[in-house]
Order: C-alpha cells, then structure tokens, then sequence
C-alpha cells in the first residue's frame, strides 16, 4: 500500500491535506510533517486548518495552510471516518483521495488507505511513508514527533511500543526541542484552568463502585465564573491522575441541554462507552456529545456503565 501511496503522491502536483474537526497533536502534527515533506519533493501542500488550533509551532509549517481547492489529490491523516474530516467533504470526495489514519474505528473511506491501528500515533504510520520519500529534516521531525507523545501521552500509554520508542529517539537525534514540544503540546494546561481548579473541585464527585471520577459544568455556571469551555477543556486529562478512580469524566454543556463528555482512563476502553453515546476516540481518551443538561448525561453513562460491568467479568481490563 505504501508503494501505490507513493507513486499517487509523485504524479500529483498541488495535494490537499487536511486532519479531523477540533484537531489534536497528532492530527496537525500529521498535516505539517507531510506539508513539508511534499514541498521538500517539489509539491504544492494545502493544509485545511483552523491556525488558532496550534498550540505551538513545533516547526514550519504555518504557511502552508489554506483555502484554495485547485487540487488534483487529497490526503486525510488521523481522521476516522468522513463525517469528521475538518474540511467541505465535496472537495475531499472531487479527487482521488487517500486516507492515512491509525483509528480502529476506522473502515477506509479513501480511494487509497492506509490504515494501522496497532500504532501509536497517525504520525507513527506517516514516519514510514515519509521516510521512503525524504530524508527527514528538523522540521519534519519536530511534527512527526508532536504526534507521537499526543497520542501516547509522552510514552506512557500502553499503545506506546519499541518502535515508538525508536523512532521517537530517532527524532530526538535529528536535532529536535523535544522538551519545548513536549511542554506546550503535552504538559500545559490554561492558566484559567488553575484559578477555576479550586470552585471546580468543589463540583468533584466519585462514584466509588464504578471508580468513576467526573465533574460536570452547566452554562449557567459557566457564565457566573465567567469560565469558557476551552478555559476547562482538560479538565479529564487532569482528573485522571487519581488513583482511586479508572475513569475520569467531564461533562460540560456547550449549548443548553447539549453536553460534551470527555472520558479518560487508565486501562478500561472508554472508546466503547464514547461510541455507544455516538462519539468515538481511542481506548483510554475519548468523547461523546449527548443531548442532555449535563446532570441528566451523567446518569445515562452511569447507567450504561453499571451494565457494562455487570455483564463484564473483568470490568477493567
Ligand atoms: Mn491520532
């Protein structure tokens, strides 16, 4: 698959490339890395994508986003399915496209996928597409490796393997500012999230059966604390840190009686539980939106989780 990838690559001229809707590390990472491998070649890159979504310029990579849809191939990477490519699906579907992705979820919308879903990371599968047609520069690497501790939390998830490891040191070797990546992609959280830490602890609960932590925010008291949903937005990733609890939630309602609910855990898939309220993601980090006042959501996936666990023998894996 990657041969034919190559060749389409090499008879194209100006490519699109695009990542999924409220993009992640992995996802711009993947969009920058191939940018400037394909203008390293000789291409032209259009990268679709929203510049407020980058936390940090990891490396190049800024100038080639755009709007133009002159195009004669596209590229979708870290994208699970078309509904959520972060672009108008005409343009996507209007040229032969390919599909670079390691979500299992997954089924191959492209005229071309490569799809792997034992790797740790879309940028683990580009390393190898894009080390067959450059040699890799900083700039790439920088990319290449913003996705690689996204989507492995800085090597310590289980999807974490020797071969992220190798290509991660690989990465390092060339030169990159793998703390200042690690720090602005990984490790920061909003200041607001800190001055709203205090008032939102107040709001923790934990459900000791189901070793569930989970805080939920209404609009209503968004607008008293004068708090934003981006200014809580990692507020699971944060929780996840108890020990006591498998699985950290936040819900937060985005509009009235639409609740976003972000899941975390160290082990138990909580992809299952996302996908089962129509939302999706990875085993340990995935969300959902439920149509709901965030007090009514939370019982549903209490609900949901208490069956779960009675008909599961090993409830966490
Ligand atoms: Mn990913």
């Amino acid at each position: 698959m990657i041969q034919e990838i190559l060749e389409r690559i090499k008879a194209a001229n100006k490519i699109g490339i695009c990542g999924h809707t409220n993009p992640d590390g992995d996802s711009i990472g993947s969009c920058f890395a191939l940018a400037n491998t394909l203008y390293r070649i000789g291409k032209t890159p259009y990268v679709y994508l929203d510049e407020n979504k980058i936390k940090f310029d990891s490396g190049a990579g800024r100038q080639f986003i755009s709007n133009k849809t002159d195009i004669d191939l596209f590229i979708s990477v870290d994208t699970a399915n078309i509904e959520r490519v972060d672009v108008d699906i005409e343009l996507f579907k209007s040229v032969d496209n390919i599909v670079i992705d390691h979500h299992t979820s997954n089924n191959g919308f492209g005229t071309l996928n490569l799809i792997n879903d034992t790797t740790s990371s879309t940028c683990e599968v580009l390393y190898f597409v894009i080390n067959k047609l450059v040699k890799i520069d900083r700039n790439i690497a920088s990319w290449l490796y913003t996705g690689l501790i996204t989507d492995t939390d800085n090597f310590s998830h289980p999807n974490t393997t020797p071969t992220t490891l190798r290509i991660g040191a690989y990465l390092m070797e060339i030169g990159i500012d793998s703390s200042k990546i690690n720090f602005f992609w990984v490790k920061s959280r909003p200041l607001k999230l800190f001055k709203n830490l205090a008032a939102l602890s107040t709001k923790l609960e934990f459900i000791k059966d189901l070793k569930v932590v989970y805080i939920l925010v209404d609009i209503e008291y968004m607008q008293k604390n004068n708090i934003s949903i981006d200014d809580i937005n990692s507020v699971s990733s944060v929780l996840n840190v108890i020990p006591e609890a498998e699985i950290a939630i936040s819900l937060r309602e985005i509009e009235k009686n639409i609740t976003r609910v972000s899941f975390r855990s160290k082990r138990f898939n909580v992809d299952n539980v996302a996908s089962y309220f129509g939302g999706g993601g990875h085993h340990l980090a995935a969300a959902c939106t439920i149509e709901l006042h965030p007090k009514e959501a939370i019982e549903k996936v209490l609900d949901h989780l208490r069956l779960v666990k009675e008909n599961s023998k090993a409830f966490f894996l």
